[in-house]
């Protein structure tokens, strides 16, 4: 796959503190590739937008998109929509890594998904234990509401811009379980999904508390479990 048949889809929220060093080292570890990326921001309120603006003066392939209301998930569907590339790489702006670009070079020509997934047994996870059982738990629900075989649908992704023309427009799942959704419905689709494993290290501190979205998060399976 040549290279710059990639773009890379973050979304940002709030990110003023981190943004610029995040920025700076996404920039080191692709240098030799070409490729695009998309910074999707919405609803902050501590000027990360001008920040990524201004950015864009050291960075050419660096664009900035940006929506009202915070939202996760609206954020991904206005990145993915701008997608004119082969493949679409989504990351977080505290979780990225030229290790799963290497993965996507080596398993894209036979996938239509390729996911670093925090449950594959070669994935080492730094990450607090709260966090791996929350992973485990979803991954469980996963398996026991909609049968899914895919252990992991959160984190690094590249998806096929074929893909998302066929499935995103289906997609009614908002905020973080857009990416579930989206997941989901792609291998009930049919198509090709090859986990592969990552390091997985958030690169800054976790700023929302975790335990707060388990509610939400639950009532939108529930919800999804009715149309899915
Ligand atoms: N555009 C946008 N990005 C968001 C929103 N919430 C989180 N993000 C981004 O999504 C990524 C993951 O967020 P993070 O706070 O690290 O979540 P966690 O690691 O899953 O707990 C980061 O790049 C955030 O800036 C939101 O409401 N809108
Ligand atoms: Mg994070």
């Amino acid at each position: 796959m040549p290279a710059e048949q990639f773009t890379v889809v973050i979304p940002v929220h709030n990110e003023a503190a981190f943004l610029t060093t995040a920025l700076a080292r996404l920039a080191d570890q692709l240098a030799d590739l070409e490729f695009r990326l998309i910074l999707v921001e919405n609803g902050s309120t501590d000027g990360t937008l001008k920040i990524a603006r201004d950015l864009q003066a050291a960075y050419p392939w660096l664009e900035v998109a940006n929506l009202e209301k915070a939202d996760y998930g609206s954020a991904m569907r206005e990145g993915f929509s701008m997608v004119d590339s082969e493949w679409a790489v989504a990351f977080d702006i505290d979780y990225f890594s030229r290790a799963f670009v290497e993965e996507l070079l080596h398993h894209g020509p036979n996938s239509d998904i390729v996911i670093a997934s925090k449950r594959d047994p070669r994935t080492d996870d730094h990450r607090s234990l709260l966090r791996q059982i929350g992973t485990r738990a979803f991954n469980l629900l996963l398996r026991a509401l909609f049968k899914s075989r895919v252990t992991d649908t959160h984190g690094m992704k590249a998806i096929r811009r074929k893909v998302l023309q066929d499935v995103m427009p289906d997609v009614v799942s908002r905020e973080d379980l857009f990416d579930t959704e989206l997941i989901l419905r792609a291998e009930r689709a049919g198509y090709r999904i090859t986990e592969v494993p990552a390091v997985v290290e958030n690169l800054r501190p976790a700023r929302s508390s975790y335990l707060a979205r388990v509610p939400r998060t639950l009532v939108g399976l529930f919800k999804m479990r009715q149309i899915l």
